[in-house]
């Protein structure tokens, strides 16, 4: 066959890339064209997307894909999950879309348990509870700007929004759609009920498609630029991307952590797993490529780290990952515990001095050294993961021979080593830009090359991965500390 080139349009939260993949019918080979900073921007005390900026990044970086590749056969788009847009009949945006570490949600999540059981919030959409979920930003959205949503025509998702800007398409995609906790996972509908009865409209709710659906052709203003190129819905959910780009070959003991600011802590099931017992655990199933489940848990992630690199870079100190690493190995084992997932973290104004706090109030000794509080991250981190992994185990029955380690966080060998040291069982890492490889994987099956989860798999075994076998000299020290983090910790 020919070369395929497509093109994934990757929003994270530390940056924005648009990446060409090429495909020669067996290898998918990725090249970074455009990388570009994504950062909040702040309007009274609110976070917003910096929508216009990013999306200017990101024709540029379409066009630049283009010239390198010649022709680009296909477009798609991803990014984190829960943020909207809300437009009117011809795509243009109502107000900025809200990021969803904002303060506007920090008492609805409660306010919304109080008018409709938990029980029933979940029975049907399966979603684990955060204050951030689309359904609270609604509900937010509703009590600050009343009569807004019933004004738009459409919600889109911030991948939809761009899709739409591109090819003129007006749909949600399921991947994303069901991380909304609005999306009613049983049924594979819109949750209209539960929206009614917050009082929520419901005719700005998109049709849903599949992911890997084509969308369109980009529109004629943009032909110039960017050719004939189809738009294809990937997994829009970055996290949804990253699964389907797991170089997995045995279907059923394998677990994962799509691991970058957040740390998603999952195994794939064929259908969602909702019982009383998880939601008293409070696990999410998350609509995955070619109807999978990804039953998972949130755990914090690498954003304390990266949260503390922006407080010492206020303060002066820039301190890059590398350096930071490498000086960790000069800090004691276990010398202080905190729970990477304790709401202080999600959205403080000092990271340090708020885990200073945490680790005082739970009778440990403050930290000064940028290491010091890397190494406390990296290893409450992986007791957290263990903990989740166990739980999990649990609740799902399965046991676990091996876990993926997908994205940016797999390039870290101290995390990849003590999870495998922790567990007892091997660690396998990589694909760096599993994000951005399953996003073109699915623009392969839109465009026809592939067509099943199997064949694209087979391709995603095709990249380069790293393992760390568990160190069974290590695994002691391990369990004791596990120990010590549940004292700390409880288990939620
Ligand atoms: C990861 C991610 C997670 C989601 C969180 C907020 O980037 O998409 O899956 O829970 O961000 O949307």
């Amino acid at each position: 066959m020919t070369t395929r080139n497509v093109a994934a349009v990757d929003l994270g939260a530390e940056s924005g890339r648009i990446i060409l993949g090429r495909f020669n019918g067996k290898k998918l080979l990725l090249e970074e064209v455009h990388r570009f900073a994504n950062r909040p921007v702040t309007i009274h005390g609110h976070r917003f997307w910096n929508i216009p900026g990013l999306w200017d990044e990101t024709l540029i970086g379409l066009r630049k894909a283009r010239q390198r590749a010649g022709s680009l056969d296909s477009i798609g788009v991803d990014t984190w999950g829960v943020d909207y847009g809300l437009v009117d009949r011809n795509g243009f945006l109502l107000g900025l879309p809200f990021q969803y570490r904002d303060q506007r949600t920090s008492t609805i999540m409660e306010q919304v348990c109080a008018l409709i059981p938990r029980e029933r919030i979940y029975a049907h959409t399966g979603i684990q509870f955060l204050p951030f979920n689309t359904l609270f930003q609604l509900t937010a959205h509703e009590y600050q700007q009343p009569g807004a949503l019933a004004q738009a025509h459409r919600l889109l998702m911030i991948p939809d929004l761009f899709h739409n800007w591109l090819s003129g398409s007006m749909v949600s995609e399921r991947t994303n759609a069901s991380t909304t906790q609005c999306w009613d996972a049983v049924a594979g509908v819109w949750d209209v009920d539960l929206l009614t009865q917050l009082g929520l409209p419901t005719s700005m709710l998109p049709l849903v498609v599949e992911p890997g659906t084509p969308l369109g052709p980009v529109l004629a203003e943009w032909q110039d630029d960017l050719g004939s190129a189809l738009v294809i819905a990937p997994a829009t959910h970055d996290t949804g991307s990253a699964i389907a780009a797991a170089p997995v070959s045995s279907p059923d003991s394998w677990g994962y952590i799509s691991s970058g600011t957040w740390s998603l802590v999952g195994v794939e099931l064929p259908q969602p797993l909702i019982s009383p017992g998880v939601l008293a655990a409070n696990y999410t199933n998350e609509g995955g490529v070619f109807g999978t489940t990804r039953f998972l848990k949130n755990v914090m992630g690498l954003w304390l780290l990266q949260e503390c690199q922006r407080q010492w870079a206020r303060d002066g100190h820039t301190l890059d990952y590398e350096t930071l690493s490498t000086d960790v190995a000069g800090v004691p084992a276990f010398a202080a515990l905190v729970d990477p997932d304790d709401p202080r973290f999600l959205a403080p104004m000092n990271m340090p001095a708020t885990m200073n706090a945490y680790l005082q109030e739970h009778g440990q000794e403050p930290l000064q050294a940028p290491a010091a509080f890397a190494r406390c991250i990296l290893e409450s981190l992986v007791l957290r993961y263990c903990e989740v992994f166990r739980q999990m185990g649990i609740l799902t029955g399965k046991d676990i021979k091996g876990v993926h380690v997908l994205g940016g966080g797999a390039r870290n060998a101290w995390l990849n080593q003590w999870l495998a040291n922790a567990l007892g069982i091997p660690v396998i890492a990589g694909p760096h830009e599993a994000t951005a490889y399953g996003n073109a994987l699915m623009q392969l099956v839109g465009l026809g090359d592939l067509q099943s989860l199997a064949e694209v798999r087979t391709v995603a075994q095709r990249t380069a991965t790293r393992l760390f076998e568990p160190q069974a000299a290590q695994h002691e020290a391990w369990q004791e500390a596990a120990g010590q983090f549940r004292a700390l910790t409880g288990t939620h």
